[in-house]
């Protein structure tokens, strides 16, 4: 295979920002979809609700924490304003509010809430802005709109405490006089960088990537070097299949760090809806979605919605839970702790026993421009091993293009499994195989594999 080791040099110079590298780092968190559409029963509001409607009875922030992380969630993202433009928040620029509810009479704060469960729970807080605003009569208009929707960012991103994730969404509709607004992307970024410089501006914005798709699912190649921009029409889609093989990076005029997100719900809509309550997606559905976006270098973000008392419902918080279970059973024995971890050709000082503990502080390579590697771990005794995790050190970017897996059968070896992709958390679930060994093979990669972990469970 011929490679182009400059152009290969090139592109592992691309490394995320450590504001990314956090993010990355929380791997699963919720989203929170929650407004006057509780209480309507619909997926978009057209911003003509009356504030009056939205009145939880029960509301318990505490309860959604606890239910997020028991499945092992590290933050939660709450719809502070969605299209409807209705807030859970007492702004000061609109009287669609919660003010103008029976919540608290007119006196809640659901931000405020949801923002000090999390603090107290342990976990990160972000919001949900939506720029579409059907009910605002400046939307449309330019500037005032703009103007309008940064007054309420300020006011979220002052007012809070610190946030993880700003989390913009690309829907752009008719406003309440039938126009459309052409959002100033830059000023709503220059504002988050200003206020809360370590959020991650997610989707339509430059930290995190959308994954394509809300079904939760994922891409067999998923690179977090992407392209920034082209110097054609040749642009692929954010829905395309290819986002970052060496061929597409080859006609990017700028290349960026930009992992997935895989935003997907728990029920079929992103808002409560009472005919959805058997409509939870089943332990088999969202352990799938896990190991494909969490194991495929991406993050996954599950949004729960609450109820109209303003609690996630019973079915949603046992499948929180059972999931939660099953995880850390997954888990729950390491069996490569004890095994020895070799390989014929390494880089000096970083051997292949650098990969036993999950660190960036040490890691295993080869050589600069020796693009391949192979990897044994040796266990005391038969063992039957059930997954693999392996994670690159992306410190040094995203690098290897091919692996395989094998056990050791008899005097030979049997194929266990082929894959792209590594970046930062590849899992593989194998099929119950007792081996004494298991050969990883990386077959390319970009200059040299910088792999940091490997574990066997
Ligand atoms: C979409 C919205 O239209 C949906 O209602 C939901 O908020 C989803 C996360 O993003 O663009």
């Amino acid at each position: 295979m011929y490679i182009d080791l400059d152009f290969d040099k090139k592109l592992v110079n691309i490394t995320p920002s450590s504001r990314q590298l956090k993010h990355q780092q929380m791997e699963f968190y919720a989203f929170v979809h929650f407004t006057v559409n509780t209480f309507t029963d619909m997926e978009w509001g057209d911003g003509s609700e009356s504030p009056e409607i939205f009145n939880p009875t029960q509301l318990d922030c505490t309860q959604w924490v606890e239910a997020v992380k028991s499945a092992g969630m590290t933050g939660l993202i709450l719809t502070a304003k969605h299209h409807d433009g209705f807030c859970l928040w007492p702004s000061e620029y609109t009287q669609h509010s919660i003010k103008n509810s029976p919540y608290k009479n007119g006196n809640g704060d659901i931000v405020k809430e949801a923002a000090e469960a999390c603090r107290k729970g342990g976990i990160k807080f972000g919001i949900y802005l939506s720029p579409w605003d059907r009910n605002c009569p400046l939307y449309g208009q330019g500037k005032p709109y703009d103007d309008y929707y940064c007054n309420q960012l300020t006011e979220l991103l002052t007012n809070y405490g610190e946030l993880f994730s700003v989390w913009f969404d690309g829907a752009c509709g008719e406003g309440p006089n039938g126009k459309k607004q052409v959002y100033d992307w830059e000023r709503y970024y220059d504002t988050v960088r200003r206020l809360q410089p370590d959020a991650c501006i997610s989707v339509s914005g430059p930290d995190v990537r959308w994954c394509g798709n809300e079904a939760g699912d994922t891409r067999e190649s998923e690179w977090s070097v992407v392209a920034g921009a082209f110097p054609d029409e040749s642009r692929p889609s954010e829905t395309d299949k290819d986002l970052g093989s060496r061929d597409i990076m080859k006609r990017a005029s700028e290349m960026i760090w930009k992992a997935a997100e895989v935003d997907t719900s728990i029920r079929p809509g992103w808002f409560y809806h009472k005919n959805e309550n058997t409509k939870v997606r089943s332990l088999k559905t969202l352990t799938d979605i896990y190991y494909r976006s969490v194991g495929g270098n991406c993050t996954l973000l599950l949004n729960i919605p609450p109820d109209t008392r303003g609690l996630f419902s019973e079915n949603d918080v046992k499948r929180l839970s059972s999931l939660g279970k099953k995880l850390k059973e997954d888990f729950s024995r390491c069996l490569s702790e004890d095994a020895e971890f070799s390989s014929p050709k390494c880089k000096e000082g970083h051997t292949a026993d650098m990969m036993k503990t999950d660190s960036y502080d040490t890691y295993f390579a080869t050589d600069e421009g020796d693009n391949t590697a192979i990897i044994n771990i040796e266990f005391p005794e038969t063992r039957k091993i059930r997954m693999l995790v392996i994670k690159e050190n992306i410190l040094f970017s995203q690098r290897i293009e091919s692996f395989t897996v094998e056990c050791q059968h008899g005097k030979g070896w049997k194929h266990l499994y082929s894959g792209t992709t590594v970046g930062y958390k590849k899992i593989i679930r194998l099929r119950h195989t007792s081996t004494n060994a298991v050969r990883i093979t990386v077959t390319d990669s970009r200059v040299n594999p910088v792999i940091s972990h490997i574990a066997v469970y």
